[in-house]
């Protein structure tokens, strides 16, 4: 083993620490669709990191934009200050994004994009008289970031308890996952467009529409294990919020660039809501960033409440839109058009979609679910130890088969770079496969513990 760092001093997010570092896991290069390890593997990255490295790894173009930039200027305050490749940055994502939705505010990363995203909404309200509106709807196994606004409308239990109260004011709709009656869907379920009317008949009949300011929801659940809209549903949830003035906020922090085979979901499904959060894919993941795109009558509307001279938007980050993000947001947005890498999503997805599902039969494989370049693999879990059965799978892919996947509780998630090619397919379903098909029971040590 190469070099292996003192590995007692950093604090690693979302991680077995301890587990973690009784033997490492280390990725130390990273080029197209593999990382090299440190103990010199090539690895198959079937999760694009975390979701995020839509364009493969090391793109030469983003690249040299971000190096370019570190040597033209490292950093520029925005703040009543300004640099041009913000307003390029921005520009680039307008021309990605539905008709409609043409401003932008840069952050960070997602959680700051879905903190952003609700103080809009709120304060949006509050600048147009309709101060009242001040609830807000997430939805159960939602995942919006760790911010404290993220995870107070976010719906995952762990995620939650350990934090106390977050916000007040917060109510969740169910989830849409029914694995009874939509086993083995391929693309999206047929069943339960009708949890979305409990929009209307359960949650703004108790607490009065007119004091609800936005829902939001992943268009797709990537975090919580791959959870599809059923037919039909995204348009139902959009047409209640159109009856009630209610701001809908389709998070696409996994969904944006191309995941699906189009620019974002909203585009997928042609239904297009009043903010779409991103990040991730936004750089392809070589420099954080988040944005939130927002209606231009939103946006207006914070323009025409606040006196002349005086700052509409009491919000913004030291490094939103830091040059090194902006640089690399302009470069992979162009990378994205010249190498059509959306339409070449769409068009790998069927044979993504036939790999994935000849995974039904082999053991423990209770549901397979699908979309673009998604999938999710949930497994029979371990009785009485929740998540270890996925995450063994986990460790052998990675440990002997040079391949990278990534899990949540019992569900193998995947979710490739968009360049994937149809032997790595064969290769990330089939060493799956393999795995699944030797599965036994984990030892006790090698469980992970939620
Ligand atoms: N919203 C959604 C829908 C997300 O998926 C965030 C917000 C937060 O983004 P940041 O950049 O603050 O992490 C996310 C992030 C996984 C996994 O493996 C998913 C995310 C992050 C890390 C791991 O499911 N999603
Ligand atoms: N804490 C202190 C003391 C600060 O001065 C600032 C920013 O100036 C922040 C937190 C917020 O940091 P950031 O803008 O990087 O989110």
């Amino acid at each position: 083993m190469a070099n292996t760092p003192d590995t007692e001093h950093f604090w690693m997010p979302f991680t077995a620490n301890r587990q973690f570092k009784s033997r490492p896991r280390m990725l130390v290069s990273a080029s197209g669709m593999h990382y090299t390890t440190d103990d010199g593997r090539k690895i198959l990255d079937g999760t694009a990191g975390l979701w995020c490295v839509n364009a493969g790894h090391g793109h030469p173009k983003i690249v040299e934009a971000i190096q370019k930039q570190a040597a033209t200027m490292d950093y520029g305050p925005l703040f009543q200050m300004g640099h041009p490749l913000v307003f390029e940055a921005a520009s680039a994502l307008v021309s990605i994004a539905p008709e409609g939705l043409n401003r932008v505010f840069f952050c960070n990363d997602g959680s700051e994009a879905v903190d952003s995203a609700l103080k809009i909404a709120l304060a949006y309200h509050r600048m147009r008289g309709d101060g009242l509106r001040t609830r807000l709807i997430g939805r159960e196994r939602g995942y919006h970031g760790v911010g404290f606004g993220g995870i107070a409308v976010g719906g995952i239990a762990g995620n939650r308890k350990h934090f106390g109260p977050t916000l007040p004011g917060v109510d969740h709709l169910r989830h849409p996952l029914d694995i009874a009656r939509n086993a083995f869907t391929r693309g999206l379920p047929e069943h339960g467009a009708e949890i979305a009317d409990e929009l209307e008949q359960r949650l703004l009949a108790l607490h009065d529409p007119a004091t609800v300011a936005a829902v939001i929801v992943e268009p797709m659940q990537g975090s919580t294990g791959v959870i599809l809209p059923p037919k039909g549903y995204l348009q139902k949830l959009r047409a209640i919020c159109d009856k009630y003035g209610i701001l809908l906020i389709f998070d696409e922090v996994i969904t944006g660039f191309g995941r699906l085979g189009t620019a974002f979901a909203a585009d997928y499904f042609g239904v297009v809501p009043d903010m779409i959060v991103c990040a991730k894919g936004l750089t392809n993941a070589a420099v954080p960033m988040g944005a939130v795109i927002v209606r231009q009558e939103i946006h207006d509307a914070f323009m025409q409440a606040a006196p002349e001279n005086a700052i509409e938007f009491f919000h913004g980050y030291t490094y939103s839109g830091h040059p090194l993000a902006s640089a690399a947001a302009i470069a992979a947005i162009k990378v994205y058009k010249e190498e059509g890498l959306f339409d070449r999503a769409a068009a790998m997805a069927p044979y993504f979609e036939d790999a994935a599902h000849s995974l039904k039969g082999l053991p423990y494989v209770k549901d397979v679910r699908n979309l673009g370049l998604v999938c999710g693999i949930e497994l029979e879990g371990i009785p009485g130890k929740p998540t270890a059965r996925a995450f063994d799978v986990f460790l052998k892919c990675f440990w002997d088969k040079n391949v990278l996947i990534r899990t949540t509780g019992d569900i193998i998630a995947l979710s490739p770079p968009l360049i994937i090619d149809k032997a790595q397919i064969d290769q990330l379903f089939g060493t799956i496969a393999e795995v699944l098909k030797a599965q036994k029971a984990v030892p006790a040590s090698e469980a992970a513990v939620v």
